[in-house]
């Protein structure tokens, strides 16, 4: 049984990955700023959740969160780093600079934050896994996704650098960059809450769903510890790599 760590269990990806972590026999610390959410989750796995809330743009909460933790929940054995959001699509031109502030400090910030707080125990026990939430849009650029597409290719970035430090060491890493997901929060909260037009992303299409994400992570956790997956980049079927746009005059 591991000890899991997972960011924003409250709905979406994080939900999905407490629901299979638990029925894989591993016990899950979920977190989130929804504590409602959170003790549902508890209400419906039992022991094996630890429903705690954690802002990630709190940077003192989520410095502090490791060593507050119960002394028999301290151990954390595998940290996934899901919390995160895109926050509109217009052109960079037309955007609100407060939602960008929010993607770096949520999707950047408290990232590598709170792995550093997790870091310094894996590293003392040569033993541990990183799971980032990276995205396509960190690997292929799109309109509307400046920002958003630039806190994912940080996630890429650090989280391959941080194996450079970590050679030679148990301690894993990997980036999973989905494409398009259904049965998540994230394009309703993209779009400020507009349920149809996110509802329009995914009509008439088979997009990947939370639950194969969670697959993905649980085949992750079960690996053997020498084992590194350095990244992962999954779409659906329905979507691929787009070609260059040229505009025309
Ligand atoms: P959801 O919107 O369904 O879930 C996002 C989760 O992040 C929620 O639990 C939310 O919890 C949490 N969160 C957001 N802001 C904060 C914060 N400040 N502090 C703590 N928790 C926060 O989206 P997904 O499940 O789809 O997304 C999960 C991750 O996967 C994200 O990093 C996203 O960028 C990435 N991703 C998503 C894809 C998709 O198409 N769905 C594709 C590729 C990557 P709460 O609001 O309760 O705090
Ligand atoms: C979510 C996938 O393509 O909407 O990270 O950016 S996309």
């Amino acid at each position: 049984m591991k000890t899991i760590l997972v960011t924003g269990a409250t709905a979406g990806f994080g939900a999905a990955f407490a629901r299979r972590f638990v029925r894989d026999g591993h016990r899950v610390i979920a977190t989130g700023r929804r504590v409602e959410r959170l003790q549902a989750l508890a209400e419906e796995l039992g022991d094996s959740i630890l429903p705690l809330q954690l802002d990630m743009m709190d940077r003192k909460a989520v410095d502090r969160f490791v060593d507050s933790l119960p002394a028999d929940w301290r151990r954390i054995d595998v940290l996934v780093n899901n919390a995160g959001l895109a926050l509109g699509l217009s052109p960079a031109w037309e955007s609100d600079v407060a939602d960008w502030d929010q993607m770096i400090a949520t999707n950047i910030t408290g990232l590598v934050h709170l792995t550093r707080a997790v870091l310094p125990q894996m590293v003392e026990r040569n033993d541990g896994l990183i799971l980032n939430l990276g995205s396509i849009a960190g690997d292929y650029p799109y309109p509307g996704g400046h920002i958003y597409g630039g806190t994912k290719a940080f996630v890429l970035q650090f989280s391959l650098n941080l194996r450079a430090d970590l050679v030679g060491k148990n301690v894993r890493v990997t980036n999973i960059e989905p494409g398009l997901v259904t049965g998540s929060e994230f394009s309703v909260v993209r779009f400020g809450g507009d349920a149809a037009r996110a509802a329009a992303l995914y009509a008439d299409k088979a997009p990947l769903t939370a639950e194969d994400i969670a697959e993905t992570a649980a085949w992750l956790v079960s690996l053997p510890p020498h084992v590194n997956i350095n990244r992962i980049e999954m779409m659906p079927t329905c979507q691929a790599s787009s070609a260059l746009a040229v505009k025309g005059k």
